[in-house]
């Protein structure tokens, strides 16, 4: 038998069958006729060594036409809906690369602007649908979407279900961290400052009046290591100046290492701002107890 190939219009229709529905069954897939397609007119025969309802100028030795099994495996989807996708779009003058289509006792064809038509050959088409192709080397070769997958539509809930799965991966979770780390909306590529950027919170907000986002989330994060810090350090002052209040010529260790001198020595070292030392001071102590440990620190 002489060699052939499936036109490549076709090789992209059944491509993309096997994209919409992967695990769909092909029991009654089919190209090539067999002996009973190739003692009449088939599509399903070569074009060159077969009898075939059309001719073309080339050489290549094509088949123009498949079978696709019915059983797509793929909820949401029928093989009528397939059918019904490619059958408007060609209607609608959205392609052109098909003869004709038959599937269920019905055949669609391009002679007669895509209508229904009883179909009465020998197959009813029950278990299959057919896809005839053109004979003209435009349509021969176009490999473009048919629209199934355009059509495969992906509800809410099938959609969340997705991400969520994907959000819970290694993979997803790497993902997402990789966009926030590198997502900047403060600016754009000529350093403009962006609309809708994060806002800087720094001192140098006049000149930078928003912050990337990789920024934004490490401030977050230190904030929240300094603010514990300062909670434990007011603790620490706290319970020193309770005790230097109350008098005696050794105040009492506070926690397990630290004495009162330590904590106060150690709020005023500068690892904290002035704004920020006060600030904690303020609200720990209240105001008028802020402005004793001050004096103490002053002194
Ligand atoms: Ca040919
Ligand atoms: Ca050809
Ligand atoms: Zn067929």
């Amino acid at each position: 038998m002489a060699d052939w190939i499936l036109v490549p219009c076709l090789v992209s229709l059944r491509t993309e069958f096997n994209r919409l529905a992967p695990d769909r069954g092909k029991a009654s897939d089919g190209a090539l006729g067999d002996a009973s397609h190739a003692a009449s007119p088939s599509d399903h025969n070569p074009d060159e060594t077969g009898r075939t309802p059309y001719e073309d100028s080339d050489r290549v030795n094509e088949v123009h036409a498949i079978d696709v099994d019915k059983d797509l495996r793929k909820p949401g989807w029928t093989m009528a809906r397939c059918v019904g996708v490619i059958v408007k779009r060609h209607r609608e003058g959205r392609d052109d690369r098909l003869q004709n289509v038959i599937y269920q006792r019905r055949i669609w064809s391009r002679t007669w602007g895509w209508t229904a038509r009883a179909y009465t050959g020998a197959n009813p088409h029950t278990g299959h649908a057919h896809f005839s192709a053109r004979y003209t080397a435009a349509q021969e070769r176009d490999t473009s979407p048919w629209g199934l997958l355009e059509e495969d539509d992906v509800t809410k809930s099938e959609f969340i279900a997705w991400m969520t799965e994907w959000a819970r991966s290694t993979a997803g979770r790497e993902a997402l961290a990789r966009a926030v780390l590198t997502y900047d909306p403060g600016k754009d590529a000529s350093g403009k400052v962006l609309p809708g950027g994060i806002v800087n919170p720094g001192p140098d907000a006049a000149s930078n009046p928003t912050v990337g986002a990789a920024w934004a989330l490490n401030r977050a994060i230190v904030a929240s290591l300094v603010g514990h810090q300062i909670r434990d350090r007011v603790d620490q002052v706290q319970a020193g100046v309770e005790a230097l209040l109350r008098g005696g010529p050794t105040p009492p260790p506070v926690g397990a290492q630290v004495t009162a001198r330590s904590a106060l020595d150690a709020i005023g070292s500068g690892a904290l701002t002035a704004e920020e030392t006060a600030e904690a001071l303020r609200s720990a102590l209240g105001a008028d107890r802020a402005a004793q440990v001050g004096r103490l620190l002053g002194g």
